[in-house]
């Protein structure tokens, strides 16, 4: 499609819509047969972004996204479940729960629930389970919320073909500033309850000469600290967190995603899956979209088409619809780089048993709050996370972000009809060497070992997941350096496909950032 008649298409919904008076749009699920002027998988940070800089430009777009919309409470009364109480809401069809702590003093903690389009996607490769938010507003439904940005010096590690400067002085500020992050007052953090655990981190990184550093993060802080002061209802500090919560975290659908819907231009179908996009004539794209069930069941098939469409089903859903549409030959023209250099963003996890006169609390704020940084020294950069069990365990939690440079690729496999990951358990070892730089250190030094009883029977490493699923359509390879898919012209990737494996620290602000960077200049050139 040329540039005029992409704008005269979208003029004339633009000019529709105002006819119709839906000028503050209600939600609207898509129809079978419609035409859209954009089309948006996945409502995640690359997808939020999208939505909102599109519609502001004055562009038509809806977002197709396979999770629910997470907007309607259950027969309790709330709309996530707890942390410590997973039910159907918690898992996206499974039919027993897969806990990233999968034991505690030896015993297994998973339950059976029933199968429904859950929250949480613990979405199991050969070598790896990754786990990914399901429903409108993607990762932010269930993450910590750990709002990083990365060391500067690091950056070239990360995208060496994107511009510093102009991240650091324009995008990283933008992604900040509408995320909403913010950071913890210390003064308070110095003494509440909630935090011992983080005090305590603290004082074993430093006693060990590590840099400790507070992390700013998307949990709305003043709010947590009425929740410890008992004035308002608890969310954080309850344990909320993994399956969603029911307060206080500004999740996308109350930040990119209410501005989006406020411009009267953006429509959110939940519960539909992309499953094809094949160009048609025109310069159009076919898509075709399964309407599910809470049940996973397909209810109905739906074919529309789009002037452009956005991939951002993040970085697993993204490699595997690319992976599969080339391999199938309705985008056959994708280049070889699809599928390729996908990362784990080197995620290891570890606890370690303190002694009783170490006490890390009962009640533990599921927000984490604060990282040890030996980054520069030993590639890694590890979490002080919580272990909100509602009783004091001794330990201390970490999850950490290590340099690891194996890289996986996505592939077709005919014979099952699936797209396979061939990454191997084995390629967490680099990452455990990491992480044993802090945590060796600081067990010799405070004469304490590690807890072998979180991941299985006398298993010390958690080495068998990530929440940090990155690259598979990598930028500058797989597209041009802004996202455009080599081949066809009006489909972009706008998610953390585009991140080669590793963000040295948590990724989102990193992957929101570059999107920002990335439809400015789509904006700009191509509209
Ligand atoms: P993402 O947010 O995953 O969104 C993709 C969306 O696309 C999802 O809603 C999918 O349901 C949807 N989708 C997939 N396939 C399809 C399809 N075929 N059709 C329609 N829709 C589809 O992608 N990061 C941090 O920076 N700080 C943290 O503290 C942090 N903690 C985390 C804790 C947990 C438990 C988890 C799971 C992740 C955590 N992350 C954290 C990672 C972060 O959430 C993740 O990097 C981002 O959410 C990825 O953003 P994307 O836009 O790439």
């Amino acid at each position: 499609m040329t540039r005029r008649t992409f704008v005269v298409a979208t003029g004339s919904s633009v000019a529709a819509a105002a006819l119709a008076g839906r000028a503050a749009a209600a939600p609207r699920a898509i129809v079978d047969g419609a035409h859209v002027p954009v089309l948006v998988v996945g409502s995640g940070y690359g997808g939020s972004v999208a939505a909102l800089r599109l519609a502001q430009a004055g562009v038509d777009v809806h977002v197709v996204e396979m999770g629910m919309a997470w907007d309607t409470p259950g027969p309790d009364g709330k709309i996530f479940a707890n942390t410590t109480a997973p039910d159907y809401r918690s898992y996206w069809l499974r039919t027993r729960t897969k806990q990233p702590l999968s034991n505690f003093l030896g015993f297994p903690i998973d339950r059976d629930v029933p199968r429904y389009t859950g929250i949480l996607d613990a979405e199991d490769f050969s070598g790896i389970t990754v786990y990914q938010g399901r429903g409108v507003g993607g990762g932010s439904l269930v993450n910590g919320g750990m709002a990083v940005t990365p060391r500067r010096e690091n950056f070239g590690a990360i995208l060496p073909s994107v511009n510093v400067d102009e991240m650091y002085n324009v995008f990283y500020p933008r992604a900040n500033a509408e995320l909403g992050v913010n950071n913890v007052d210390q003064a308070w953090w110095e003494t509440a309850a909630c935090y011992q655990y983080g005090r305590v981190g603290r004082k074993h990184a430093q006693r060990s000469n590590f840099s400790f550093v507070l992390v700013p993060n998307v949990y709305d802080m003043a709010y947590m600290q009425q929740e410890q002061a008992g004035t308002v209802p608890k969310s954080a500090v309850a344990g909320e967190l993994l399956y969603g919560n029911n307060h206080g975290k500004k999740s996308l659908p109350k930040t990119y995603l209410a501005r989006a819907r406020a411009t009267g231009r953006v429509a959110i179908t939940p519960l539909h899956r992309v499953t094809s996009v094949a160009p048609v004539s025109g310069g159009r794209f076919a898509v075709v979209v399964e309407q599910l069930g809470t049940g996973g069941e397909v209810t109905a098939t739906k074919q529309v088409t789009a002037d452009r469409v956005f991939f951002a089903a993040g970085s697993v859903g993204t490699s595997k619809l690319l992976t599969r549409l080339k391999a199938t030959g309705r985008l056959p023209n994708l280049n070889n780089e699809i599928g390729k250099g996908w990362g784990d963003n080197g995620n290891v996890m570890c606890g370690r048993a303190n002694h009783l006169w170490d006490p890390t609390g009962s009640v533990q704020s599921s927000v984490p709050t604060a990282g040890i940084d030996n980054w520069a020294a030993g590639g890694a950069f590890a979490e002080v996370a919580p272990l909100p069990t509602g009783i004091e365990t001794y330990a201390s939690f970490y999850l950490s972000i290590t340099r690891n440079p194996n890289r996986a690729q996505f592939s077709y496999n005919a014979s099952t009809g699936t797209v396979d990951l061939n990454w191997q358990t084995a390629w967490k070892q680099p990452s455990i060497d990491a992480a044993k730089t802090i945590f060796d250190r600081i067990n010799a030094t405070e004469g304490t070992i590690y807890r072998t009883d979180l991941f299985g029977v006398y298993k010390i490493w958690g080495d068998h997941l990530t929440y940090h699923p990155l690259g598979g359509a990598v930028l500058n390879r797989a597209t041009d350096n802004y996202g455009r898919l080599h081949g066809y012209p009006g489909l972009y990737v706008i998610d953390g496909a585009l991140i080669p494996g590793n963000t040295s620290v948590n990724p989102f602000v990193t992957i929101t950032a570059l999107a920002e960077r990335n439809i400015a200049r789509i904006i700009a050139d191509d509209l």
